[in-house]
């Protein structure tokens, strides 16, 4: 057998631009070979394995199937889809093309690199409980993802009935460092309603996407607000006190009175291994104003002598919780990054 030459990291990455070109032109191509005027626009509501829920203006959902040329589909995109005749199956049309997206929310997968989650949103709900434990890391990690694609986080705290008056004062604490960077904070409990009418007045008129660990109570919120939704709601377990990703699969849910919500599974880590560290940096919205202002230019803003970042800590303008939480950040950027890079 012939051995396989040995290609440097130049002409690998040049193989791999190629192909990628190569792959866009046949995209193109297959866009350009179809008569869109037969095609008709609809909305991604449902997204699971090979297929999708695509809905049109008058409210039908057809099941998908997705042109092998398109990237990715995801629950809020927009598209041109063939409605087609139902099979056996009950999957009925094809999705064509996907329209450019206003926003997209992704995160990093340890198998399929950089995946999307839901598409032209205007809010993420980013829900922590206090069972499994409150991770303020985690917020930091949603936060950091809202940050870089420029759209607005709110925060919510679920399960509050489960503390004691004491233990509900010290969350209370802790989380006041986010309304005073200006993240709305809304401190709700399923089993007792409370918080909900503050969180249904937030969600009016926009498309929101739950995001957070499994078994924090997204699906739970979302029953809530929407009591129509019948989302599925898990148990958690015992012994971990983790949820068991109830929620397998994305959904987008309508208000009849305006407004969407999209319910997502949850993740058991957030990780931002994909983002580059500067990237990380700037999402620490209260670190900006003194970012370029370091003695050195490649400031680790650790244990380096003349870090403005450092100092506004030891002054008390930035709080140490989220300086300690931004380094343990970075400490742990490789904990879950695949070893290998996929080049597309
Ligand atoms: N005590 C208490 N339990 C709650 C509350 N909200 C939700 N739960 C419970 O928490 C568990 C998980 O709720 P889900 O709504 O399924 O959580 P999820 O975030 O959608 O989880 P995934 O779909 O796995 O991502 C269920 O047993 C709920 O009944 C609450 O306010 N208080
Ligand atoms: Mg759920
Ligand atoms: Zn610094």
């Amino acid at each position: 057998m012939a051995k396989k030459p040995k290609l440097t990291q130049r002409q690998k990455r040049q193989v791999a631009a190629n192909r990628a070109r190569r792959l866009k032109d046949k995209v193109l191509e297959s866009k350009n070979d179809l008569d869109t005027a037969t095609l008709t626009p609809g909305r991604v509501v449902g997204r699971f394995g090979k297929h999708a829920d695509v809905e049109n203006a008058e409210g039908t959902v057809f099941r998908c199937h997705i042109r092998r040329t398109i990237d990715s589909v995801v629950c809020g995109d927009d598209v041109l889809f063939d409605t087609g005749t139902e099979g056996d199956s009950g999957v009925s049309g094809v999705i064509e093309i996907v329209r450019d997206r206003r926003s997209v929310l992704t995160r990093p997968d340890y198998y399929d690199g950089v995946k999307p989650i839901a598409a032209n949103i205007d809010q993420i709900i980013v829900v922590s409980s206090v069972k499994p434990d409150l991770s303020l890391n985690i917020i930091d990690r949603y936060l950091v993802a809202c940050e870089d694609i420029g759209i607005s986080p709110i925060l919510i705290l679920n399960k509050t009935e489960l503390l004691t008056d004491e233990e509900f004062i010290d969350a209370k604490r802790q989380l006041t460092i986010y309304e005073t960077l200006g993240y709305p904070l809304v401190y709700t409990s399923c089993k007792q309603g409370d918080g909900i009418a503050d969180l249904k007045a937030c969600l009016n008129d926009k498309v929101s996407v739950f995001v957070g660990q499994s078994g924090v109570g997204k699906s739970s919120l979302i029953n809530q607000v929407l009591p129509d939704a019948d989302e599925l709601v898990g148990e958690i377990s015992d012994n971990s006190g983790l949820g068991q990703h109830t929620t397998t699969a994305a959904k987008l849910l309508h208000f009849p009175d305006g407004g969407d919500l999209i319910d997502s599974p949850g993740v058991r880590e957030f990780s931002l291994w994909h983002m580059p560290i500067e990237r990380i940096t700037w999402g620490f919205v209260e670190f900006r104003d003194y970012l370029g202002g370091c003695k050195f230019r490649d400031c680790k803003h650790l244990n380096d002598p003349g870090c403005l970042i450092r100092s506004a800590v030891e002054e008390g303008k930035i709080s140490q919780a989220r300086f300690d939480s931004y380094h343990r950040i970075l400490a742990t950027m490789d904990e879950h990054r695949p070893s290998y890079t996929n080049p597309f």
